[in-house]
């Protein structure tokens, strides 16, 4: 991604989000329910994360709509998952950008399941990638435990798409290892050990470790160094957050509406008064 390109994240996609721009501190205050965490810079490009599965590739169709339209060069990059696919939204954002030739990327994470329904429940296609081709759009399916050949085919995609050509759909294949949130779900219930062990093996970090490793340029010595630096920036993150003042309800509809229709103008002025004694 170019700086100035848009990000369209779902709810997986917060490293994303901090990649291109988004300070710690604020990705921590989102997580947290705080309105804080979804106030973003100027210059940061880029929507708060989707939490209604397969909203944002509509929204990246239109935001990629307008990127053409001002005869921008910039490219909308938006995420969902293997269960997201199932959804309207995801056929409609496809298909509008393809009409449209709009500058958009849609990346389809298939990590196998869908909280719990596997990805063979979704769908009788054989892959995602080809959902695309329907749209007249390109469809590719990359290894995503292999992080240069993710860079590769997203490399040559925006490349693709920045040249007039319309959007592009890539599929990645990868894992969830974790359950699917922290609130309950239990994977043991519809998953195997040795699926689990299976994706183990082709774990993407141990993979470019032992790359990086054979090639030379990587040593214990540089990865305990980046861990600690890394776990102080963590830190100092989780402080700033921390400073972040009391959330009021007055602001959080002040935030959502840039006009307020009369009923919350009323409860906002009673909620700004309540907030003020
Ligand atoms: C429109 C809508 N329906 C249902 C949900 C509840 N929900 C949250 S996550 C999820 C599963 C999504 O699976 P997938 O697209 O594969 O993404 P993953 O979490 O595996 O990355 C569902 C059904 C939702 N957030 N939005
Ligand atoms: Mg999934």
């Amino acid at each position: 991604m170019k700086q100035s390109d848009w990000l369209l994240p779902g709810y997986r996609d917060v490293p994303e989000l901090v990649q291109h721009g988004l300070p710690l501190s604020k990705a921590f205050l989102w997580s947290r329910g705080h309105v804080e965490g979804n106030t973003y810079p100027d210059e940061l490009h880029a929507l708060p994360p989707q939490i209604i599965i397969g909203a944002q590739y509509v929204q990246t169709a239109g935001i990629a709509l307008g990127l053409k339209k001002n005869g921008s060069d910039e490219v909308a990059f938006t995420y969902t998952g293997d269960g997201g696919t199932s959804q309207g939204d995801f056929y409609e954002g496809v298909n509008f950008a393809g009409a449209f030739k709009a500058p958009a990327i849609f990346v389809v994470q298939n990590n196998g399941y869908a909280i719990s329904v596997p990805r063979e429940k979704q769908t009788a296609a054989v892959t995602l990638a080809q959902k695309a081709v329907a749209a007249g759009v390109p469809g590719i399916q990359v290894d995503g435990m292999d992080a240069l050949a993710v860079y590769q085919v997203m490399h040559e995609a925006r490349e693709f798409v920045a040249a007039g050509n319309g959007p592009v759909l890539i599929e990645t294949l990868t894992y969830r290892y974790g359950p699917h949130t922290l609130s309950g779900d239990d994977p043991t219930r519809y998953r195997s050990k040795e699926t689990d062990d299976l994706w183990q093996k082709r774990d993407p970090l141990v993979r470019m470790r032992n790359y990086l490793t054979e090639k030379g340029i990587w040593s214990q010595e540089q990865e305990d160094a980046l861990i600690e630096k890394t776990k102080e920036e963590i830190k100092a993150a989780i402080n700033e957050a921390d400073q972040a003042p009391k959330q009021t309800v007055s602001r959080f509809l002040k935030d959502t509406y840039e006009v307020a229709p009369q009923n919350v103008a009323e409860q906002l002025a009673q909620f700004q008064a309540k907030e003020s004694n």
